[in-house]
């Protein structure tokens, strides 16, 4: 089988038999002379067939051979400083594995350029694309730093279940699913289970997790099914615990991809914050009104704000990452601790770049006073029971976060988030 995948190959490989597999990324017949550049997982390597030196089946191989067709290829390295790298093979046998039909949906080449939404019907073939796939190894570093440093902090990987039966963030975004005889949703987040696991003695405990919003938003930055890391953490003294934890994970996240080599395949560079500056939600809201923005006191930033108060922070603080906290209460869930007279929140949220990519806080730890604020919203305690049952038997205080994995790749390379997601699900598209 492979003796090598193409980066394997280097100069030093000259005279080595090898055997690699892959994709017909380009053929070009210059009638005598032919090459083609073989694209496997980890890059290309040329292929050049010479009349006179290479067998006649293997040059009409060539001929025949559809782009993107899975091939085998045995031969010998070569230097050639001409040649990508300084090396090719010469080929003594190529087959087609399987061979691809064309035309093809999409240029893997990219010399043709396709929309976003003719990349996502055919996205198995998009991601062949070397700058699309480095979107997705950068992801999954996003996850390996976050997964190392709370580990490195004593936090336990938890799973909580996806089919719930009450809704976890207010009642509006949820998507209903029949469950035999009964009725359940899509959970919105993990929230009222990780909350529950602070009543065990876990203390610390973190899921990478889905969120299903039945939100009918139409944004760059709006997904109906959301990747998060969400923590929560026991024997807290007030939501700062929290947000040093999280600053902390977000700070070893970007340092840890600003240092990725798939950045060079998207020509981009990531910058990393020293600093997180803190600023309360009335020092932002007067930012705001000084930049002429103006937000009644009690409301939420609209997307005009979120994006004008990135560019204040950037401009005037240079801090692109920024912690908003003291949100007013009544914009904030029912779970969270309220501050000062109920007005204002032990809540924070994160912004990077103009985006929110994460929020949390302090929670109320006591029975009564949950209890009162579902009353105060109206919520009623219906479906919450399983929930409200454990803080009767000693739950310490605590608090955790959302972090969206989405969000914070998205502002990370400064794309759209239908860019950063490999099957994104919106409004219109349940398929592929
Ligand atoms: P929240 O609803 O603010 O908080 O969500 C947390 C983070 O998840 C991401 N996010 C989204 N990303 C893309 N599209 C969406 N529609 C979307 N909605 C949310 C954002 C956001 O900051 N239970 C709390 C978290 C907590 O307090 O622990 C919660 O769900 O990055």
């Amino acid at each position: 089988m492979r003796t090598h995948y193409s980066n394997e190959i280097t100069q030093k490989s000259d005279g080595k038999s090898v055997i690699l597999y892959g994709w017909v990324h380009e053929i070009r017949d210059l009638g005598k002379l032919k090459f083609l550049i073989l694209r496997d997982r980890d890059g290309f390597i040329q292929i050049t067939a010479r009349k006179g030196a290479t067998e006649d089946v293997v040059l009409h191989k060539i001929e025949e051979l559809s782009k993107e067709s899975v091939i085998e290829v045995t031969g010998t390295v070569k230097l050639n400083e001409q040649a990508p790298k300084g090396v090719e093979i010469f080929p003594s046998s190529i087959k087609t594995i399987n061979k691809s039909k064309s035309p093809l949906p999409l240029d893997v080449t990219e010399k043709v350029r396709a929309d976003l939404d003719t990349r996502l019907n055919n996205r198995f073939m998009d991601l062949r694309k070397p700058r699309i796939a480095a979107i997705f190894k950068i992801r999954d570093n996003v996850l390996r730093a976050g997964r190392e440093f709370l580990a490195n902090n004593s936090f336990v990987e938890i799973h909580t279940p996806k089919i719930i039966a009450s809704a976890s963030e207010g009642g509006t975004e949820l998507f209903p699913l029949s469950y035999f005889d009964k009725e359940a949703f899509l959970a919105q987040s993990p929230q009222l289970y990780k909350q529950m696991m602070m009543a065990t003695g876990f203390d610390r405990v973190y899921e990478v997790t889905y969120y299903f919003r039945a939100e009918e938003h139409d944004t760059r930055r709006h997904l109906n099914e959301i990747t998060a890391i969400d923590i929560e953490m026991a024997f807290i003294k007030d939501e700062n615990d929290v947000m040093n934890i999280l600053e902390g994970l977000v700070k070893s996240i970007i340092k840890s991809c600003s240092k990725c080599e798939e950045l060079k395949v998207l020509g981009k560079e990531i910058s990393v914050p020293t600093d997180i500056r803190r600023i309360t939600y009335d020092e932002a809201v007067e930012m705001l009104k000084d930049h002429k923005k103006f937000i009644q006191w009690g409301e939420d930033l609209d997307t005009e704000a979120e994006k004008l108060l990135g560019r204040i922070m950037k401009e005037e603080y240079n801090s692109e990452l920024y912690f908003l906290t003291q949100y007013p209460l009544k914009i904030k869930p029912f779970y969270t601790m309220p501050a000062k007279n109920h007005k204002y929140s032990r809540s924070f949220d994160l912004g990077y770049k103009g985006v929110e990519i994460a929020s949390g806080g302090q929670r109320i730890h006591c029975h009564d006073l949950l209890t009162e604020r579902i009353e105060h919203l109206g919520l009623g305690k219906t479906g919450l029971e399983f929930y409200l049952n454990a803080f009767e038997y000693g739950m310490p205080p605590h608090g955790g976060f959302g972090l969206g994995i989405d969000r914070i790749m998205m502002q990370l390379l400064d794309m759209p988030v239908r860019e950063v997601v490999l099957f994104p699900r919106d409004r219109h598209r349940l398929v592929p």
